[in-house]
């Protein structure tokens, strides 16, 4: 099978919500020598925005939602182990990074978390709905050089302002940049909330934050 037939078999396993399909699916694109964050990106994805807008549509459901946010997740974890870890490389700097209160959206940002750490960022993962002193306070603990923030809910997005105001509250908001990311967000609402950076996926996020901390 070629590159991009197996590219729509990673597709079409999300849009019939079945964990095993994904499995196997993720499997066969390890076998043809996929790379990992290709099959996830051009795969995987595109699978799950469209069921993404089958729900908008209300063509499907709340259980096919979850079923496919499962079938994603066990793909990503067959993929995970061939994206590198990133041990053994200098640290490029610390990032704080979550997906903000109110919100339980947490594969896009895990992927963003798995590319940063590959590129030797020290990464600390505070997981999803986590609350504005959550951040400060990981911020504070390590002195982070970046605070990234994930939002997929349009009802979530002022939690984004929110932590960026309390950040200048704290005296916090020179010494530390902050990039956000997620379906929600564009970089029009990046410069209103007068955040770092945006990035719309995974890579980009890693060279908006390379960029931001002056690496080339
Ligand atoms: Co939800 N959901 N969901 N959902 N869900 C969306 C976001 C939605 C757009 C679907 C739709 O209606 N079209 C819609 C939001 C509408 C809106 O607000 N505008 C929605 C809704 C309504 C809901 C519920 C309210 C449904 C309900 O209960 N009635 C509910 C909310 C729960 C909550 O959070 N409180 C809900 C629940 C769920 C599931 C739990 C079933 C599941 C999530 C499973 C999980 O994450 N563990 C789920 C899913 C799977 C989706 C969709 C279909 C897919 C999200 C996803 O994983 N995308 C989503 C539709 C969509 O996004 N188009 C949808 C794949 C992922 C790789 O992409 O997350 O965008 P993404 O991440 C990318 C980039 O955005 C970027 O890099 C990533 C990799 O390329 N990026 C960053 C992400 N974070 C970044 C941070 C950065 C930089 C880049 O810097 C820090």
């Amino acid at each position: 099978m070629n590159e991009d037939k197996i590219l729509q078999m990673l597709k079409e396993s999300i849009l019939s919500f079945d964990v095993e399909k994904a499995v196997n699916a993720a499997k066969e694109a390890i076998k043809a020598n996929i790379d990992p964050i290709k099959a996830i990106e051009e795969g995987f994805t595109k699978g799950i925005r469209e069921v993404g807008e089958l729900f908008a549509k209300g063509e499907i459901f709340l259980p096919e939602l979850i079923m496919a946010g499962e079938a994603m997740k066990a793909a990503i974890e067959i993929l995970k182990p061939l994206i590198p870890s990133g041990k053994g490389l200098k640290s490029l700097g610390k990032v704080v990074i979550g997906t903000v209160a109110g919100d339980l959206h947490d594969i896009g940002k895990s992927i963003v978390v798995s590319m940063l750490t590959a590129n030797g960022f020290e990464v600390y993962d505070l997981g999803v709905d986590v609350p504005t002193e959550a951040f400060i306070k990981k911020v504070k603990e390590v002195n982070a050089n970046i605070l990234g923030l994930s939002a997929l809910l349009t009802s979530t997005l002022p939690e984004m302002k929110k932590i960026i105001d309390e950040l200048k509250k704290e005296g916090l908001r020179n010494k530390v940049k902050v990039i956000i990311g997620g379906a929600a967000t564009t970089q029009k609402y990046a410069n209103e909330i007068g955040a770092d950076a945006w990035a719309g996926d995974a890579i980009e996020a890693v060279s908006k934050i390379k960029e931001l901390m002056g690496i080339s």
